[in-house]
């Protein structure tokens, strides 16, 4: 089939809104926030509490007496989040911290979960 060409005269949009008019449309697609994942520290007999701290110091960002709080949170109650990360920084800081354990022969345990 011949192709067809509709030519529209610069007086006329089309749209019958008279001459020289337009309508101006702004789509908005739908977007989705990345999901986020909360850094836990669970809590063992043996870890050293000094080592706990200076993992969260050096691996968090943490302050000296934010890292102690959220050590001793840990220690009564068996875990707490240290942060909330995208997915690809949570999974490179779980593994920092477990490799940072192993090499030091400690059994401290860090995981991460779907906010
Ligand atoms: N419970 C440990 C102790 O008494 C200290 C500790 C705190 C270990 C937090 C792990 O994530 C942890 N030495």
């Amino acid at each position: 089939m011949a192709p067809r060409h509709f030519i529209q005269s610069s007086q006329d949009d089309g749209t019958g809104h008279g001459p020289e008019t337009s309508v101006v449309t702004k789509t908005r697609p739908k977007l989705q926030r990345p999901p986020l994942y909360k850094i836990l520290i669970l809590n063992d007999d043996y870890t050293p509490m000094e080592f706990v701290v200076h993992v969260l110091e050096r691996f968090f960002g943490l302050s000296r007496t934010q890292a102690f709080e959220i050590m001793l949170t840990v220690h009564k109650k068996g875990l707490a989040v240290v942060g909330v990360f995208s997915f690809e920084v949570a999974e490179t800081k779980v593994a920092q911290v477990m490799d940072f354990a192993r090499r030091h022969q400690h059994p401290l345990q860090c995981t991460m979960e779907k906010e």
